[in-house]
């Protein structure tokens, strides 16, 4: 009985409402030229509209009582589609925030019923919602200067808890001891934090869509999960983005996201690129005058802290990902006697992050061992009936020397000429060399993607285009046609990652040489890696315009990151991730020393997604009882291999689990970079 979903789960689709066919995803996905890591997405999905709800029932009761509760910081109402932060205009913000509240549960979001409950009770008068943990949405608002006092703006961070305890009935509605025990609608006694990246990733969207699962992977569900936002960023507020429509940004994009190998000059791009950096920071400044100089990551750290206060806990239980890695580096230095069980999963080493270009040259270490040895390697090694690209065409079997010579000549083809293509909802479209390589890029994130990908590029080589151009074409626009316009939707928050990394590094010195300099890096970066140099490079290549516009920003975080810690951090970094290099984590874990341990994660994509039982296993008993490996230093290998997850040994007829289409683990790829990496996302073309 409890499994029947009374109410839509928030993985599930959108509620009726318009149709939206195909570019949800995309403005996500089409990064600013930043990059890096973050990962979930479309919210779209999670928060599915409801036009049809009744407004005006605020001020009932529910049968689970009134929200937000009083003295309650983050003023937590369970969550429906509407529950945004309300305007900083707002003069009456907590007011217009309790009317968002809805009483009616069967309209919340609610989690899925849990294992253990449905082992456990019996009751015939349980609700339909006992024993389900609750998505509860809330705000914090927060000094939007923390070093200057008379400064009274403020940033209102929006967040999402999912409560594992689900909700206690309010007294009146009780009936009998059965459906409720004493821990229902009780906070869980750690809350695990979550950081998705970028930045510029959204937090809540990673805690729409990966709460449940992070909490039975790293607490056996024993621990709530909470993801916010940070400042600039999707919901929280203000967000940043410098263009009044996602149009205007797409208007740009083709031209400026164009890879080195086809400019015909590199210098005439470069200069084309760098004039329209300058105009996007102008107009970041007209929109939002000094608001950039409060989004460095120092300050992103301090409101850490105020969440960590606001939830009352003495020390931070965190799970922080990618980019928030190097928010999480920079908090236990800033507040180390905070420090609690923090799990910092695919790590950068955010001392880079001070130098020129540094967030996007310190990246680009194995980005093109993961195609090779990953993509190609282990495609040859599953077979043809698991990789489309490892079928015979020849009388020669396909070795992966054979296979990577086919796969060069047909990537750098398109450097001579792209090749046309078609969709339904674009109409004409080309392959193009920097959009494909964009993506290939991107799919080393998530080896999930890479049977979706090796059949697109089967089909590719052999001279069909669909699936290329539906795939690229998934990921070339933010603007969507299919909503009404204007106003469309608000534009996404794209500008902020630039801004963050461009603040970090504010106070670096430009090297001798001005544009030739750039150019030579462009060179050097492209030259190391093929697969991820243009994307890096257009991550930071904007920061030589920052300081124009805004020469300080109010703190950035300098100190070493050796601090003595309350309590030692848990690093896990992966031998094949294309972002944050094993390399980096290992740099990091040599300065904090007795600080933190590491855990080399042998697997393929970005951060511990290639799941590992021994990851794991350390990971939850870090977790659930603090304790930390002996040695510095562990090794852990994936449970299994790409092409092959979910397809037992020695089972050759087995296809394993996926029974999706292409195109859906494509989708679902996607969504999953959005999280990690909004900015890593080619700008196409
Ligand atoms: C602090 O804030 C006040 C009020 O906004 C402003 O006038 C002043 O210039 C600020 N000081 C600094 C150092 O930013
Ligand atoms: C919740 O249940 C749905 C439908 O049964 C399932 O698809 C989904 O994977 C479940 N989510 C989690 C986190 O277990
Ligand atoms: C990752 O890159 C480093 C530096 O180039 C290299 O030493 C290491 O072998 C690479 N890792 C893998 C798994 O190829
Ligand atoms: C091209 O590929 C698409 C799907 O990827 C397929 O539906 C179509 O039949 C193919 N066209 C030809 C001519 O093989
Ligand atoms: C790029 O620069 C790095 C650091 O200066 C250097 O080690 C490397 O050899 C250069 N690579 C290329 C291809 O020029
Ligand atoms: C941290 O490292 C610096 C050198 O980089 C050293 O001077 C300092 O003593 C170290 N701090 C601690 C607490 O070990
Ligand atoms: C990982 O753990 C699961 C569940 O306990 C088990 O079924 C599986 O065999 C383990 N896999 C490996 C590679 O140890
Ligand atoms: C930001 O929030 C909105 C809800 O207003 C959601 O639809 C959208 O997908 C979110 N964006 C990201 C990057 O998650």
């Amino acid at each position: 009985m409890e499994k029947e979903p009374l109410v839509e789960h928030p993985a599930d689709p959108p509620a009726p409402g318009p149709p939206r066919p195909r570019r949800r995803i995309s403005k996500l996905l089409v990064g600013a030229g930043l990059a890096i890591l973050v990962l979930l997405a479309t919210v779209d999905s999670k928060l599915p509209f409801r036009p049809h709800l009744c407004r005006g029932r605020h001020g009932k009761d529910s049968p689970f009582g009134r929200f937000p509760r009083s003295g309650d910081p983050f003023h937590f109402i369970p969550c429906t589609d509407r529950t945004i932060p309300p305007a900083l205009e707002d003069p009456n913000p907590l007011r217009s925030w309790a009317r968002l509240f809805d009483p009616d549960p069967a309209h919340w979001n609610w989690g899925n019923a849990s294992a253990a409950d449905h082992e456990g009770g019996h009751g015939h008068l349980r609700s339909p919602f006992s024993g389900r943990g609750i998505y509860l949405c809330g705000y914090l608002d927060v000094p939007l200067d923390y070093t200057n006092k008379s400064d009274e703006r403020i940033a209102r961070l929006a967040v999402t808890k999912f409560q594992v305890s689900g909700l206690a009935p309010h007294r009146r509605h009780r009936r009998g001891r059965h459906g409720d025990d004493n821990k229902a609608g009780k906070k869980s006694e750690r809350t695990l934090v979550i950081e998705p990246g970028g930045p510029g990733g959204s937090g809540t969207s990673m805690a729409w869509r990966a709460s449940e699962g992070i909490t039975k992977r790293l607490s056996d569900g024993q621990y709530d999960v909470l993801g916010w936002d940070p400042r600039g960023v999707n919901t929280s507020l203000p967000a940043i983005s410098c263009f009044p429509f996602d149009a205007d940004r797409d208007h740009w994009a083709l031209r400026s996201g164009q890879y080195r190998e086809t400019s015909p000059s590199p210098r005439a791009q470069l200069e084309f690129v760098d004039a329209m950096s300058d105009s996007v920071f102008n107009a970041c400044y007209k929109q939002h005058g000094d608001i950039p100089r409060f989004m460095t990551t120092a300050i992103v750290a301090r409101d850490l802290e105020e969440i960590r206060k606001a939830l009352a806990e003495d020390e931070l239980t965190g799970y922080l990902v990618s980019y928030g890695t190097g928010i999480g580096q920079t908090y236990a230095n800033m507040f180390p006697n905070s420090v609690g069980r923090m799990i910092l999963d695919g790590t950068e080493y955010v001392r880079d992050h001070r130098l020129v270009g540094g967030f996007g040259w310190t990246a680009l270490d194995n980005g093109t061992n993961a195609w090779h040895d990953g993509f190609l390697g282990e495609c040859v090694n599953a077979g043809p009936q698991h990789c489309a690209l490892a079928k015979q065409l020849s009388s020669e079997p396909v070795t992966l020397k054979s296979l990577e010579n086919r796969m060069h000549t047909l990537v750098s083809s398109l450097i001579e000429r792209p090749l046309p293509g078609y969709t339904e909802f674009s109409g004409p479209s080309l392959i193009t060399y920097s959009a494909l390589v964009g993506a290939l890029y991107g799919s080393m994130y998530n080896a999930e993607s890479w049977p979706a990908l090796a059949q697109m590029l089967f089909e590719l080589e052999a001279g069909n285009t669909t699936m290329a151009a539906a795939m690229l074409e998934r990921v070339a626009w933010g603007y969507d046609p299919t909503l009404p316009s204007p106003p469309n939707k608000r534009p996404s928050s794209e500008e902020l990652g630039t801004l963050v990394i461009c603040a970090d590094s504010y106070d670096a010195k430009e090297p001798e040489g001005g544009m030739d300099w750039w150019e030579n890096l462009w060179k050097n970066m492209t030259e190391r890696s093929w697969i991820a140099g243009n994307s890096r490079f257009s991550n930071v290549f904007p920061c030589r315009h920052f300081t124009k516009y805004w020469p300080e920003p109010a703190e950035v975080y300098r100190g070493d990151l050796n601090h003595t810690l309350k309590h030692p951090v848990l690093l896990i970094a992966e031998t094949y991730d294309p972002a944050t290099p094993l390399r980096n984590g290992r740099r990091l874990l040599k300065e904090m020393g007795a600080n933190a341990r590491l855990i080399a994660h042998h697997g393929y994509g970005h951060s511990s997604r290639d799941k590992s039982n021994c990851t794991d296993s350390i990971a939850k008993r870090f977790i659930l009882e603090g304790v930390v490996p002996d040695e510095q230093e562990t090794a852990c290998y994936a449970n299994e291999k790409p092409y092959l997850y979910g397809v037992k040994k020695g089972d050759a007829s087995a296809t394993g689990r996926k029974t999706q289409s292409a195109m859906e683990i494509w989708d679902e790829h996607l969504a999953e970079l959005a999280l990690l990496s909004p900015a890593l996302l080619p700008k196409r073309m």
